[in-house]
């Protein structure tokens, strides 16, 4: 049975193609920089936007009724297993993302939910050695259940750390046995609302605690995944610990955790955190730490984490720009960590959002290589900071001068020259590559 009936598979047209069902950019066999698109990009379906949001908001319902929504919980489970692979093949897409709650339903017992995601699991399998799609990466969802209301690993009650572990513990064997190529953690409600009642130390070390816990299990049984992090500075908790990449990777250096994991860097959040996007992928790859990304666009208009499809190619392009300047994508790839407006019901929608989304990402794929391929920035940035290859410039860099010496040096400068640091013309000098 067909859930998507009215969609054919989704092909490259090229650019001047009129049909609003096919890729005008994402040619996925397409050779750019000696790799396949397909492989540069690692498109993958974010099963929770895609297949269980209902549309909801803090002052509506549902409003996305989809197909399976009539069933009952395991049929529906199911349905919607058979729904995001009909769909991933649809569009080609060759990963997935998924939280052990979006998989299969919770039941009164940890024992019963687990059995539930069992069966799923096995569907799930049967799905992916049918169709050869992967998993990008599992997680645990340990922020929906009321449960979880003052956090998982940073709740101030040890069961709830404890039920943390647990879902934690099976999430992983889960993604082993899918062969998940990574696990994120993303800290929902890591954080806290007033420091009022706040152990923030003990919930920091307890948080430390969670993860290194994880990663002695991840060892036991032989899941060679990577490990990431996923940044947020806010929503839903007010101060979320996991606030941007800087604080994230002083977090994993106190811990002794900085060799286990990665960032999984989503833009919504950088833009949250008062940061670019690409700010903070720069800032990951400078520090080994570059690892996948949550691909989607925030609304600056608006103070949380709108998950809208990516259409922005200046900020794809810049994206593209550090993943490949970061040697690309290894275990990571880009997650459409995106929904469809909540006005948007049809099913169409989900491919139209999609469609934009791989499209303006392999546009700014194509640019980013060009730029790259040419070395626009790299050969500017090499003239800009040339004074440090010679000189007093030489030896600051090589650790040869002392203060004293630097300040001898001073007293005998007339005239210090600046050069024009050209940002307009580099701007223009973007936007030609990208018309
Ligand atoms: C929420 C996060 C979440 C993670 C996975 O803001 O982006 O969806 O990606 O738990
Ligand atoms: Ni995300
Ligand atoms: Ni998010």
């Amino acid at each position: 049975m067909a859930f998507f009936s009215k969609v054919e598979k989704i092909k490259f047209e090229g650019k001047d193609s009129k049909n609003l069902l096919s890729f005008r950019h994402y040619n996925p066999e397409e050779v750019i920089m000696g790799k396949k698109m397909k492989d540069h990009l690692k498109f993958a379906m974010s099963y929770w936007h895609t297949l269980t949001a209902g549309g909801n908001d803090p002052f509506g319902d549902a409003t996305l009724i989809r197909e399976w929504d009539n069933l009952l919980p395991m049929e529906k489970a199911k349905a919607r297993v058979k729904a995001g692979f009909e769909f991933m093949e649809k569009l080609g897409l060759e990963y997935f993302c998924f939280h052990d709650k979006d998989i299969a339903p919770e039941a009164d017992t940890l024992e019963e939910y687990f059995k539930n995601l069992d069966e799923i699991v096995d569907l799930i399998e049967s799905e992916m050695k049918r169709t050869g799609i992967k998993l990008l990466w599992g997680t645990s969802n340990m922020f929906s259940n009321p449960r979880f209301l003052h956090g998982a690993g940073t709740s101030c009650n040890a069961d709830v750390f404890a039920w943390a572990a647990a879902q934690v513990k099976n999430a992983l064997d889960i993604t082993k046995r899918l062969d998940g190529q990574g696990y994120v953690f993303w800290g929902g409600r890591e954080g806290y609302e007033t420091l009022l009642n706040t152990d923030m130390k003990l919930e920091l070390d307890n948080l430390a605690r969670l993860l290194t816990l994880a990663t002695e299990y991840a060892d036991e049984i032989g899941f060679e995944g990577q490990f990431y992090i996923e940044p947020k500075p806010k929503e839903p908790t007010k101060h979320q610990y996991d606030f941007d990449v800087a604080t994230v990777m002083n977090f994993l250096r106190t811990y002794n955790l900085d060799k286990k994991f990665k960032m999984n860097i989503e833009a919504n959040h950088a833009t949250l955190a008062g940061h670019t996007f690409q700010h903070e992928l720069r800032l990951a790859r400078i520090n080994g730490m570059f690892g996948s990304i949550d691909a989607n666009k925030g609304d600056l208009l608006l103070g949380w984490d709108t998950d809208q499809f990516p259409t922005d190619v200046y900020d794809a392009t810049l994206a593209m720009y550090e993943t490949l300047m970061a040697g690309g994508f290894t275990t990571g790839g880009l997650n459409f960590d995106a929904k469809v407006r909540r006005a948007s019901t049809d099913t169409l929608d989900l491919f139209y959002a999609y469609i934009g989304g791989m499209d303006t990402f392999a546009k700014g794929l194509k640019v980013a290589a060009k730029l790259i391929e040419d070395k626009v920035f790299e050969n500017f940035i090499e003239k800009r900071y040339e004074s440090y290859t010679r000189g007093v410039g030489k030896d600051i860099v090589e650790g040869k001068v002392t203060l004293k010496e630097l300040a001898e040096y001073a007293l005998t400068l007339k005239d210090v020259k600046n050069d024009s640091g050209r940002q307009e013309m580099l701007e223009n000098i973007l936007n030609n590559y990208i018309y």
